[in-house]
C-alpha cells in the first residue's frame, strides 16, 4: 500500500483546498492529512485563522478524500510523522516549493501546482470588515506597528498624522503609507483605529479628540501622569462604546500568559519576592522614564494583583536629572521591587521568588520569549519558550481584532483597575 502525506491549515476550506487533496490522493492508496494546531499556526506568524481546528478538521474529512487525520503540532512533526506512518509521498502546493527538499531523504517530494485566484487570505478580505489604522505622531519611528499589524488580517496602517506634515511626510514614505496629513478631521475620515505615538503630554488630549471623532484608540502609556484623568479617559470610552487599548505588549504575549498560569496556580508555591528591573537604552527620550515604570509596574500588577498595602519610591537625581528610580510595593509579607535605570545602567530582568521555587525573565523580558524555572525541590532549571519575530504588537492588535468581534470595549487581560493603579503609582513618582 502506498502512502500519501499533505499538510496544511485548511482555513475557510476552499477549491484550492480540495484540488490539492484529491490530487495528492492519486499519488497513492492512503491519505493522511496533518492540520495545522493552533499554537502551531501561531509560532509560525498564521495569527489570522478563522475557522477552530474542529471545523478545519471537519471540513477535511467532508471531502471524503482523507483516510486519516493528524494535527500538526510542533515545528519538524513532518519528520516525525513520516517515519511514524512510514509515508512513501509527501506532496504539497508548489507556493512552498524548495522549502522542502531536505524530506527527500525520508521519502519521495511532489510540489504541486496550486489553484489559481483562490486563498484563505483573499476570502478573509473578502468576507470580514476591514480596519484601517492611523498613526498620530510627532516622530518618525513607528515602534513596528505598520510590519505587525500586516500579521492580522483585516488590519493595515494606512496613514498618518503629525501637527508637523514634514513628519507625516517622512513617516508615509518610511513606511509606504497611503496618505500623511497634518489636518485631524481629514486623517479621521481615513481609519477606524488611531495608534497614538507622541510625547506624554499630548496623549490625553490626543485620545479625547479620537474618542470624540469615533475611533478605537491604542496609545502608548502611560496616557497621563494624573489618576483622575486616567480614569476619566477609561469612563470616556466606554461611554462612547469604543476601545481603548494601553500599549503594554506584555500582557497579551503567550509565554506571559504561560508564566501567569504557572505563577498563579502555585508551582513556585507563595510569592514572596518579585524584582523588576529595567534601563533605558535611547537616552534622548525624556518621557521614556515613565514608560519604563509603566511597563515594569504592570507584571507586578499581574502577578502579584491590585491589593499591594502601601508603596513607597525613591529617585536618585544627579544635577536635577533623575539617574535611576526604585518603587517598593508592600503585600503583607511579601514585596514587589521595580529599578528604573535613567543614566544609569541595570539589567534588565524580572526575578519572581517563591516559597517553592524562582521564575526568572531575561533580557528584553517585556517581549517575553522565555523564561526559567527553577524549582528548590532540586529538579534541573527548565526554560520554556515560544518565539515568535518581532515586539509582540500583533498579539495586541489580535486582541483588538477580538474586542471588536465580540463587541466588548474593555480589555480583560489589562483592566481598567490595573491601568488605572500604573498611573496613580506613576503620578506619585511624578510629583516628588
Ligand atoms: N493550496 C493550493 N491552492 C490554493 C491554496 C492552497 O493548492 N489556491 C494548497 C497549499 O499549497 C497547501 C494546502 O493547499 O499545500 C493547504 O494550504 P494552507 O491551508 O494555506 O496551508 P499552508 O499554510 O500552506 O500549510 O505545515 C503546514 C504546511 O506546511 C502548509
Amino acid at each position: 500500500m502506498k502512502k500519501v502525506i499533505t499538510y496544511g491549515t485548511f482555513d475557510l476550506f476552499h477549491k484550492g483546498h480540495y484540488n490539492i487533496l484529491k490530487r495528492a490522493k492519486e499519488y497513492g492508496d492512503y491519505l493522511i492529512v496533518g492540520v495545522t494546531g493552533d499554537s502551531y499556526d501561531i509560532g509560525r506568524g498564521k495569527l489570522s485563522v478563522k475557522d477552530s481546528l474542529a471545523t478545519r478538521i471537519e471540513n477535511v474529512k467532508k471531502t471524503g478524500l482523507v483516510d486519516e487525520i493528524i494535527v500538526e503540532e510542533y515545528l519538524g512533526q513532518k519528520i516525525s510523522d513520516i517515519i511514524k506512518y512510514d509515508i512513501d509521498t509527501f506532496v504539497i502546493g508548489d507556493d512552498w516549493k524548495g522549502k522542502f527538499d531536505h524530506l527527500s531523504r525520508y521519502c519521495e517530494m511532489v510540489y504541486l501546482e496550486r489553484t489559481k485566484n483562490i486563498s484563505s487570505t483573499k476570502l478573509r478580505e473578502e468576507n470580514f470588515t476591514k480596519y484601517n489604522i492611523g498613526i498620530i505622531t510627532d516622530q518618525t519611528d513607528d515602534n513596528q506597528i505598520v510590519k505587525e499589524a500586516k500579521l492580522v488580517s483585516g488590519f493595515e496602517v494606512t496613514s498618518v498624522y503629525s501637527e508637523d506634515m514634514k513628519c507625516a511626510e517622512k513617516m508615509q514614505e518610511k513606511y509606504g503609507l497611503e496618505a500623511s496629513y497634518n489636518d485631524l478631521n481629514s486623517f479621521y475620515e481615513d481609519v477606524q483605529v488611531v495608534y497614538i505615538r507622541t510625547a506624554l503630554d499630548k496623549r490625553y488630549e490626543m485620545i479625547i479628540k479620537s474618542l470624540d471623532a469615533g475611533k478605537h484608540v491604542i496609545c502608548d502609556v502611560p496616557f497621563t501622569l494624573d489618576a483622575q484623568k486616567q480614569v476619566e479617559l477609561a469612563q470616556m470610552a466606554v461611554d462612547k462604546n469604543l476601545i481603548l487599548i494601553n500599549n503594554i505588549k506584555l500582557v497579551y504575549i503567550q509565554v506571559f500568559i504561560q508564566l501567569l498560569w504557572m505563577v498563579q496556580s502555585g508551582l513556585i508555591g507563595d510569592v514572596i519576592r518579585l524584582e523588576c528591573s529595567v534601563s533605558k537604552k535611547d537616552r534622548n527620550v525624556p518621557y521614556l522614564f515613565y514608560e519604563l515604570m509603566a511597563m515594569s509596574i504592570c507584571p507586578i500588577l499581574k502577578i502579584m494583583g491590585n491589593n499591594y498595602d502601601d508603596f513607597n519610591f525613591k529617585l536618585i537625581r544627579k544635577n536635577n536629572i533623575v539617574e535611576f528610580g526604585t518603587v517598593n510595593l508592600k503585600y503583607g509579607d511579601a514585596e514587589a521591587v521595580i529599578n528604573v535605570g535613567n543614566t544609569i545602567r541595570v539589567d534588565n530582568k524580572i526575578e519572581i521568588i517563591g516559597t517553592e521555587g524562582t521564575i526568572t525573565m531575561r533580557d528584553n523580558w517585556w517581549r517575553a520569549n522565555y523564561f526559567e524555572l527553577e524549582k528548590i525541590d532540586g529538579s534541573e532549571k527548565q526554560v520554556y519558550n515560544v518565539n515568535f519575530e518581532g515586539n509582540g504588537f500583533k498579539f495586541l492588535i489580535r486582541e483588538l481584532l477580538q474586542m471588536l468581534q465580540n463587541d466588548r470595549v474593555v480589555s480583560k487581560t489589562l483592566s481598567i483597575e490595573e491601568a488605572g493603579r500604573i498611573v496613580k503609582i506613576l503620578q506619585a513618582v511624578s510629583q516628588a
